[in-house]
C-alpha cells in the first residue's frame, strides 16, 4: 500500500519550529529552500549539501524544494531574464546532483500569496489567516490608490470599501498595508508602497495571455533540463485564485493547468496541488483535479478554507471548511496506488493555537496548528487506506 510521504515546511535554522519539533510531529520529510540565496542566483551544490546534512542529522530527509523562486524578469521577459533562466537550469542540476528532485515554484506576478489579516481570532480562540475583501479593496482604492482600480469594482463594492477604510484607524491601515506588501513567509519579495507601485507598473502591458506565453517559454527551456536529470517542476496555484490588483493570473483553475500541459507536455511539467488555494473557488472540483492530473501531481498541500458570499475567506481546520478533504484524500490514495509511488504531502498552514499563541511563528506556519493538521490528515489517510486496501 502506498501512503503519502508526510512532509513539513521548515524555513531554516531561524525557524522557531525546530527540526526536533518536526520529528516529534511525526513528519519524515522536509520541504525547504535556501532562503539566503538571492532571488535569481544559482544554488551551489555545497550550500545544498550543508542544509541536507543538517536535516539528516535530525533524522529527517530533505525531499522537496519550496521554492526555487522565479525572478520577476523571467515573468515579464525583460532585463537579464536569459541569465536568470540559465541560473535556474543550473539550480535544477545542482539539486538533482544532491538527490533532491521535486522543485516547487509559482508564476504569480509581484506577490506570492496574499492575506489581509494574519491573526484573525476564530470561535475556539485560535488565530487564523484571513482574506477580507472589503479591507483588500480599501487598500487597493484608498491606500495604494491604484490607477484605474475603481473600474474593476462595482459601485456597491466601492461604497463598501470606502466605509471599511473610514472605519480603520491609522494603525489598522498600516497593518493591512504591511500584510499586503511586506511579504508573507516564502514570498521572497518585500516592498515599500512606492516600490510596490513600481512593481505593479511593470505589468501594465502584460495580460494573462502574455504571462502564460512567458511561462510556456520558460518551461520550454527548463523542462528538458529537468527531464534529463529526472527532476519534477511542480507549479503552485495562484493564491487567491483570481486576478488581484490588476495583475494577470494564469494558474487558478484546472483549465489553466490543462493549457500549460498542452503547450509543454514534458514529463517534468508537474503540479503542486494546493487544496487551500484552488479551494477558494467554488468551481474548482478538487478530487476531479487530483484524478485528471494524476500523472503530474508531484506534491500536495492539504489545507481547507471557508468562504462566504461577500468574497472573504479564512483558513479553517484541516478537516473542516469548504474543501471536501475525505474525497480529496481518497483520490490522493487512489492515484498513489495506481502509480505505485508515495507522493509528498504537507499539512499546509495551521492556526496559531495553544502555546503557538505565546510565541512568535511565521504566519501560517505554527507548530501546534500544523501538528493538529498533520495528525488529523494522517488519521484520515490511514482510515481510508485500511478500509479500501485492508489493514496496514
Ligand atoms: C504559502 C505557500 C506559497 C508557496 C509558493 C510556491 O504558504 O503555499 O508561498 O510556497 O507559492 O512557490
Amino acid at each position: 500500500m502506498y501512503l503519502c510521504k508526510q512532509s513539513w515546511r521548515w524555513y531554516g535554522p531561524n525557524d522557531p519550529v525546530t527540526l526536533s519539533n518536526i520529528r516529534q510531529a511525526g513528519a519524515t520529510d522536509i520541504v525547504h529552500a535556501l532562503h539566503h540565496i538571492p532571488n535569481g542566483e544559482v544554488w551551489p551544490v555545497e550550500e545544498i549539501r550543508k542544509r541536507q546534512a543538517l536535516i539528516a542529522e535530525a533524522g529527517l530527509t530533505w525531499s522537496v524544494v519550496e521554492s526555487v523562486p522565479v525572478h520577476e524578469h523571467i515573468k515579464t521577459r525583460e532585463g537579464d531574464f536569459r541569465t536568470y533562466i540559465e541560473n535556474y537550469k543550473q539550480s535544477i542540476r545542482s539539486l538533482a546532483a544532491c538527490g533532491i528532485k521535486c522543485i516547487t515554484y509559482n508564476f504569480m506576478p509581484v506577490l506570492d500569496w496574499t492575506r489581509t489579516n494574519l491573526a484573525y481570532t476564530v470561535e475556539d480562540g485560535s488565530k487564523a489567516l484571513r482574506f477580507e475583501r472589503a479591507a483588500f479593496m480599501a487598500f487597493d482604492l484608498f491606500i495604494l490608490k491604484r490607477e484605474g482600480a475603481e473600474k474593476e469594482y462595482t459601485p456597491e463594492e466601492i461604497a463598501r470599501a470606502k466605509a471599511r477604510y473610514e472605519a480603520m484607524d491609522e494603525a489598522e491601515r498600516a497593518l493591512v498595508t504591511r500584510n499586503m506588501i511586506a511579504g508573507l513567509p516564502g514570498a521572497e519579495e518585500s516592498f515599500t508602497i512606492e516600490q510596490f507601485r513600481a512593481a505593479l507598473d511593470r505589468y501594465k502591458g502584460i495580460d494573462a495571455e502574455t504571462l502564460r506565453g512567458n511561462l510556456i517559454a520558460f518551461l520550454r527551456e527548463i523542462c528538458p533540463v529537468a527531464d534529463e536529470v529526472g527532476a519534477e517542476l511542480v507549479i503552485h496555484p495562484d493564491d487567491p485564485p483570481y486576478p488581484i490588483l490588476g495583475l494577470p493570473r494564469i494558474l487558478s483553475t484546472a483549465e489553466d493547468f490543462r493549457k500549460i500541459v498542452a503547450a509543454v507536455p514534458n514529463r517534468s511539467n508537474g503540479l503542486c496541488l494546493c487544496t487551500g488555494s484552488f479551494g477558494v473557488r467554488a468551481d474548482n472540483d478538487l478530487p476531479a483535479i487530483m484524478r485528471e492530473f494524476k500523472d503530474r501531481v508531484g506534491f500536495v498541500h492539504l489545507r481547507s478554507t471557508r468562504r462566504d458570499a461577500e468574497g472573504n475567506f479564512q483558513e479553517d481546520n484541516h478537516l473542516e471548511g469548504d474543501v471536501p478533504m475525505y474525497e480529496v484524500m481518497k483520490a490522493f490514495l487512489e492515484i498513489q496506488q495506481e502509480r505505485k509511488v508515495s507522493i509528498p504531502m504537507r499539512p499546509d498552514h495551521g492556526h496559531q493555537m495553544c502555546d503557538d499563541l505565546n510565541r512568535r511563528s511565521n504566519p501560517g506556519y505554527s507548530c501546534y496548528g500544523r501538528m493538529r493538521g498533520l495528525a488529523e490528515l494522517r488519521g484520515l489517510e490511514l482510515g481510508i487506506a485500511c478500509s479500501l486496501y485492508g489493514g496496514k
